[in-house]
């Protein structure tokens, strides 16, 4: 029988200093514990020790030139958390702000993540505390090279794929895979996010962004409301945002706010034509990770050193990175009668955050859910490439549909409280728990 306050108790003991781990394994446990405890499989099986313990994590060092001929040295990580349902599987994220524990936490969520897609990946994750602000074309180019002559020891195509995140999109893809066809000489599926013209599957790119915008589609749909004329706050500025962007758009819906580390945008007449979404686009390549630009190129507002949740909405999508949205900003995007809020960026809410939402009967989808589109059509590549074919967009965004909308529903399946709220935040963390502990079982020790 577990207990949750002592089980948390020996999960931070050893792990000390990942408080974002501790966080992300909490949320799990607690939606999960009672369930667990019903199955005394589970109980004997010692399986929230053994789901919460990565299977093994590779840090490295990363040196490289900078334009100045100096030598810099980051350090790299991939963690391989959880492979029962298939290879490990998961970005990797060039940020000042990473840390080991963070790519944990993030390893944790992507095993459930990728669980609930019903695609066969198991899960992982990895990257650097290199930080890609202001650095040239050149130095990106050498920073990936030295960091794939080491990471290609420990990754391929049937046990490891990683893929982008946070500060690594296409170019760094394209950067990592011609340095592992270097070491390797073979051209196969062992990262995805790859380019259409040599492996990448249609629509990547705009996949976690669509993606969450069809799960959002079916969360309206459960309650009888629809994405038409609905006014939404993003932030982040980056391909997540730039795809809830334009899919929202297309389904009748306004986004009216993209943020950056240096403030937010409103526009009022909603970021909705191909020239404010190539713009975006633009931004991001510039490296100097900035939005306020925008605000002149389009007579747009710009809000300097703050978030965008004080603009009132219908709907909010954080969409940038995680504990971006706190309790206060809950709060007050309440106060100003939102009615949903869907997690797209990986724990983007902070756990008082969640809570209060979830007290209040917002209607909050959380990241393993919302933004499992991108790892789908991620694995959905990994299938491609294995069969040595390629879908067309069309092909691929039905195939992405489909499976939003095949997690909404367990998440409905799980998560319907008897008074009829949809608490979405127990739904996928059963949903996605359960099949990653009965192959655990499967398999046994
Ligand atoms: O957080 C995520 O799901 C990703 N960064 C995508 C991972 C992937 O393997 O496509």
């Amino acid at each position: 029988m577990y207990r949750l306050d002592s089980f948390m108790a020996e999960l931070e003991r050893k792990n000390p200093a990942e408080p974002e781990f501790i966080q992300a394994a909490r949320e799990v446990i607690e939606s999960i514990i009672d369930m667990v405890n019903d199955n005394p499989a589970y109980v004997h099986g010692k399986i929230l020790e053994r789901i919460t313990e990565p299977d093994r994590i590779f840090t490295f060092k990363v040196e490289w030139e900078d334009d100045n001929g100096d030598v810099q040295v980051n350090r790299g990580y991939r963690v391989q958390f959880n492979n029962a349902l298939g290879p490990y599987k998961g970005g990797l994220r060039f940020h000042s702000s990473v840390t080991l524990g963070s790519l944990k936490f993030l390893g944790f969520e992507q095993t459930f993540k990728n669980s609930l897609t019903t695609l066969p990946m198991g899960g992982g994750k990895g990257g650097s505390d290199f930080n890609p602000r202001g650095k040239s074309d050149s130095e990106i180019l050498r920073f990936c090279r030295s960091f794939m002559t080491e990471l290609h020891k420990y990754i391929g195509p049937n046990t490891d794929v990683p893929a982008g995140d946070i500060g690594v999109g296409a170019r760094e893809i394209g950067y990592l895979y011609g340095q592992y066809k270097r070491l390797n000489d073979e051209n196969t599926g062992v990262l995805t996010g790859k380019g259409r013209s040599w492996g990448g599957s249609l629509i990547r790119p705009e996949a976690t962004g669509f993606g969450s915008i069809y799960f959002a589609n079916e969360m309206v749909k459960a309650v009888g409301d629809t994405l038409e004329g609905k006014r939404i706050s993003v932030s982040g500025f980056g391909n997540v945002a730039w795809g809830v962007a334009m899919k929202a758009s297309q389904l009748g819906a306004k986004v009216v706010t993209i943020s950056g580390p240096d403030g937010y945008i409103v526009d009022e007449e909603g970021i909705g034509t191909p020239e404010k979404w190539a713009y975006m686009l633009e931004l991001r390549s510039s490296n100097n990770d900035v939005v306020a630009p925008y605000a002149k190129k389009f007579n747009a507002t710009f809000v300097a050193g703050k978030k965008p949740w004080e603009v009132p909405v219908d709907m909010a999508f954080p969409c940038a990175i995680q504990n971006e949205l706190a309790l206060e900003d809950a709060q007050m995007l309440l106060d100003n009668g939102v009615k949903y809020v869907v997690e797209t960026s990986n724990m983007g809410c902070t756990a008082d955050a969640v809570n209060y939402l979830i007290d209040k009967k917002v209607s909050f989808a959380p990241g393993k859910a919302a933004n499992a589109g991108g790892v789908a059509v991620s694995g959905l590549e990994m299938s491609q490439n294995s069969m040595k074919l390629s879908w067309t967009e069309a092909e691929v965004d039905e195939k992405l549909q489909a499976i939003m909308q095949n997690i909404h529903t367990s998440c409905v399946q799980y998560g319907t409280q008897d008074s009829g709220y949809i608490n979405y935040v127990k739904g996928a963390n059963i949903a996605g728990f359960k099949k990653v502990a009965d192959a655990m079982l499967d398999f046994g020790y």
